[in-house]
C-alpha cells in the first residue's frame, strides 16, 4: 500500500525533530563530561540548526494553464474540502507565488508590487524589507477567507507598451514572448512580482516549501527563477497537459529552464495532466488506456524521456475524489501515483543530504572527544607509574620528585612561544583563503562581469564573458584549495612534532572539500548557460536585463561562498581547540601529580588511598568512552526516516526510543 506524499513528510518530519533532540541530549551529556569544545560545539550546533530549520521546495513549473494550481491543492490541499489555490479558467496565477511557513511572521499572503522591477534589488533581497509587500492577513480557520485573498495572486493590471518594456516584460527582438495589445492600446501584465503565503499548514510546518509558478512568459521575465529558485528546489514538477500535447511553449520551458542537472534523481517528474479528458464513455477502460500510453511514449520521446518518466495524472479528479472521499475515482486520477513518486524524490535527495551531514559530523565530533579521553587516561597511567614508584622510599626522593615535576611544568610553560608561534603561521595562511572566498573577491568579479556585459552585449560576447567569469572562480577557489591543502601539510607535521616532544596526540582535523564547491560552481555555470540559450541571450542586449541577472548570480554565489568558508572556519576551530585543550589537560595533569605528591608528603592520603582513587577514575573513563560510543553510534545508525521500507507506518522515531 502506498502512503501518500502527506504520510511519507510526517515521517520525516517526526525523525527530523527526534533526531534534533538527540544531538541535543549529547551536547548536554558531553557538556556535563567537559568533552565539550568550542569546535565539537559549534559543529553540534550547526548540525542540529540543520535538522531543525530543514526546509524542502517542490516547484512546479509548466505554461499557464496546465493545472499547477490545480494538481497543488490535490496533492497538499485537499484537507481544506475545497479549492485553496485559485485554479479555474481565466483565474490563473500571474505571479511566482511560494507556500511557506515561518513562525515569526502570522499568518499572511505577502505580495510584492510589479513596480520593484524597475529597481535593481534582486528579489532575495526583497525578502528582507518586509514594509515594501502588501500583507493580507489570513484567517486560516475560514478556508472561503482563504481562498479568496489567494485570489490575489491572480490580479493584472494594464499598462502602455512603454511601460511593459521598462517593467521588462516587452521585448521587441522576442516578439512571440509578448503578451496581446488590446484595442485601447494597453498591454496586460501580473500586477505583483511576487507571492508569499505564510500559513501553519501540517506539511509547511515542517518545512515544506511549494512554490507555484507561472507561465513561460513570467518565468523568462524574472532570471533568479531559473538560475536561483528551481535549481535549487529539491524537486521540480514539470507539467503538460493531455488535451494540448506539447506544445512550442511547453517545449521552451523545458530546454531553457529545466533540463535536469542530472535527470535519474528522482528529483524531477515529468506530469501528463488532464487525462480525465480521454475518458470517453463511448471507449472501453482499455481503449482509454491504450491512448493515454500512446500520449505517454510521444510525451516522452519529444522531450527525450524514458516513457516511465512521464507520470499520466488528473489533478482535478484527484482533488474531486480526495474532497468526496471517492476511493475509486483517486485510483482513476492516478494522483497517488505522482503522491508516491514525488515522496520518493524529496525524500530520497534530502536523506543523501542529511546522511551525509550527519555521517561526518558525528565521525569528526566522536573522534575529537574520544581523543580528549585518551589524553587524560594517558595522565591517570603517568600519575599511576609515578606513584608506585614512590613506594617504599623515603621522604628525600618525594622531595627530588616534587622538584621534578616542578621543572617539567616550567619547560613546559617556556614552551607557549612555540606553540604560539605555530598558530601565527597558521592564521596568516588562513587570511589568505579567507580573501580568496571573502565577499569583496567575489564582488570584484560580479563588477568586471557587469562591466563585460555592458561593453559587448551581444550573443556570442556575454557566453563568453559568463564563461571567462567562472574559469577565474573557479581558479581562485583551486587556488584556496591550493592553500588550504598547504596549511592541512603544516598542521600535519607540526603536530607530529609536538606529539612527540610534549607526548600530545594531536591530529590534524579533516580538510575542508572545497572541491565540492567547485562541482557547485559548475552547476550554477550550466543553468546561467541554459538561461542563456536562444531566446534570453537577446533580452540581455539591455542592460538592465544583463544587470539583473548578475544580481541573481550574485547572490547564489554568496550563499555558496559563505558555506565554503564556514568549512574552513570550522576546520580552523577544530585545530585551534584540540590543541587548547591538549594544553589545558595538560597543565590540570601538572596540578594533580603536584597535588598528589604534596598530600602524601604531608601524609594527609595514603599512597595505596591515592593509587585506589586513579583506578577507580581510570573505570570511570571506560564508562565514558562507552557511553560516547554508545550515543553516537545511535545518531549514525538509526534509519533516516521510516519511509525507507514500505509498508512501515510507525516512525523510526519512535521505534528507536
Ligand atoms: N479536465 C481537467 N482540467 C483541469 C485539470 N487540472 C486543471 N484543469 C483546468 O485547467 C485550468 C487551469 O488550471 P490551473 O491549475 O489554474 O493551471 P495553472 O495555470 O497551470 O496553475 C483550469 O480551468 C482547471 O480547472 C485536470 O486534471 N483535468
Ligand atoms: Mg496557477
Amino acid at each position: 500500500m502506498s502512503t501518500s506524499f502527506n504520510d511519507q513528510f510526517d515521517q520525516h518530519g517526526a525523525w527530523r525533530r527526534d533526531f534534533a533532540l538527540r544531538l541535543k541530549l549529547l551536547a548536554e551529556w558531553l557538556k556535563d563530561h567537559d568533552l565539550l569544545d568550542s569546535a565539537v560545539e559549534e559543529r553540534l550546533r550547526r548540525l542540529e540548526g540543520q535538522m531543525r530549520s530543514d526546509k524542502v521546495m517542490v516547484a512546479f513549473v509548466a505554461e499557464f494553464s496546465r493545472g499547477k494550481s490545480e494538481l497543488i491543492n490535490a496533492i497538499f490541499f485537499a484537507g481544506y474540502k475545497r479549492r485553496i489555490m485559485p485554479a479555474s479558467a481565466g483565474r490563473t496565477t500571474m505571479c511566482p507565488t511560494e507556500l511557506g511557513y515561518d513562525a515569526q511572521v502570522p499568518p499572511c499572503l505577502r505580495l510584492l508590487p510589479i513596480e520593484t522591477r524597475l529597481q535593481m534589488q534582486p528579489l532575495m533581497e526583497w525578502r528582507a524589507v518586509p514594509e515594501k509587500w502588501t500583507r493580507i492577513d489570513l484567517d486560516v480557520n475560514d478556508p472561503a477567507q482563504l481562498a479568496k485573498a489567494f485570489e490575489k495572486v491572480s490580479e493584472v493590471r494594464r499598462v502602455t507598451l512603454e511601460e511593459a518594456r521598462a517593467l521588462g516584460l516587452w521585448h521587441e527582438e522576442a516578439p512571440e514572448d509578448n503578451p496581446m495589445i488590446g484595442s485601447d492600446g494597453l498591454v496586460e501584465v501580473p500586477r505583483w512580482r511576487h507571492a508569499l503565503i505564510n500559513i501553519a499548514h501540517p506539511l509547511l510546518k515542517q518545512g515544506l516549501v511549494i512554490l507555484d509558478t507561472p507561465g513561460l512568459n513570467a518565468i523568462g521575465a524574472e532570471p533568479e527563477l531559473t538560475v536561483n529558485l528551481i535549481p535549487q528546489a529539491h524537486a521540480v514538477v514539470f507539467i503538460l497537459a493531455a488535451d494540448t500535447g506539447v506544445t512550442k511553449s511547453d517545449l521552451a520551458i523545458w530546454r531553457e529552464h529545466l533540463i535536469a542537472e542530472d535527470n535519474d534523481s528522482g528529483s524531477r517528474l515529468v506530469v501528463l495532466n488532464k487525462i480525465d479528458t480521454m475518458w470517453d464513455a463511448l471507449s472501453t477502460p482499455q481503449q482509454v488506456q491504450a491512448q493515454i500510453e500512446r500520449q505517454r511514449t510521444t510525451t516522452a520521446q519529444i522531450l527525450g524521456l524514458q516513457q516511465h518518466q512521464v507520470i499520466p495524472v488528473s489533478g482535478q479528479k484527484g482533488l474531486v475524489a480526495k474532497v468526496n472521499n471517492d476511493a475509486e475515482l483517486l485510483k482513476a486520477s492516478q494522483l497517488p501515483v505522482l503522491e508516491e513518486a514525488l515522496a520518493h524524490g524529496v525524500m530520497g535527495q534530502r536523506q543523501k543530504i542529511l546522511r551525509a551531514a550527519v555521517g561526518t559530523n558525528i565521525g569528526e565530533l566522536r573522534s575529537e572527544a574520544t581523543r580528549v579521553l585518551g589524553i587524560r587516561r594517558r595522565d591517570l597511567s603517568e600519575q599511576m607509574v609515578e606513584l608506585k614508584g614512590l613506594r617504599g622510599k623515603n621522604t628525600s626522593v618525594i622531595r627530588h620528585m616534587r622538584a621534578r615535576i616542578e621543572q617539567e611544568q616550567a619547560d613546559f610553560d617556556a614552551s607557549g612561544a612555540k606553540i604560539h608561534a605555530v598558530r601565527s603561521v597558521h592564521l596568516k595562511l588562513l587570511r589568505d583563503v579567507f580573501d580568496l572566498l571573502g565577499t569583496a573577491t567575489l564582488k570584484t568579479q560580479m563588477t568586471e562581469l557587469t562591466d563585460a556585459l555592458r561593453t559587448r552585449g551581444l550573443k556570442l560576447g556575454v557566453r563568453k564573458a559568463y564563461a571567462r567569469t567562472f574559469d577565474r572562480l573557479r581558479e581562485g577557489l583551486r587556488q584556496g584549495e591550493k592553500i588550504s591543502g598547504e596549511i592541512q601539510t603544516m598542521l600535519t607535521g607540526t603536530f607530529r612534532q609536538l606529539n612527540a616532544e610534549y607526548g600530545f596526540s594531536l591530529q590534524a582535523p579533516r580538510e575542508p572539500d572545497l572541491a565540492r564547491y567547485e562541482r557547485d560552481l559548475d552547476l550554477v555555470e550550466r543553468s546561467h548557460n541554459q538561461y542563456l540559450g536562444v531566446s534570453n541571450a537577446l533580452k540581455l542586449a539591455q542592460p538592465e536585463f544583463a544587470d539583473r541577472l548578475v544580481r541573481a548570480l550574485a547572490t547564489r554565489l554568496r550563499v555558496i561562498y559563505e558555506s565554503a568558508l564556514g568549512e574552513v572556519e570550522l576546520w580552523n576551530k577544530s585545530a585551534a581547540a584540540q590543541l587548547d585543550a591538549q594544553l589545558r589537560e595538560r597543565r590540570r595533569n601538572f596540578g594533580r601529580r603536584l597535588e598528589a605528591i604534596e598530600r602524601i608528603q604531608q601524609a594527609a592520603t595514603g599512597l595505596d588511598d591515592r593509587i585506589t582513587e586513579i583506578e577507580a577514575q581510570e573505570a570511570a573513563l571506560d564508562a565514558l568512552d562507552a557511553k560516547l560510543e554508545q550515543l553516537t553510534s545511535q545518531l549514525t545508525a538509526a534509519p533516516l526516516s521510516a519511509n525507507v521500507d514500505a509498508g512501515d507506518t510507525e516512525p523510526a522515531a519512535l521505534r528507536t526510543a
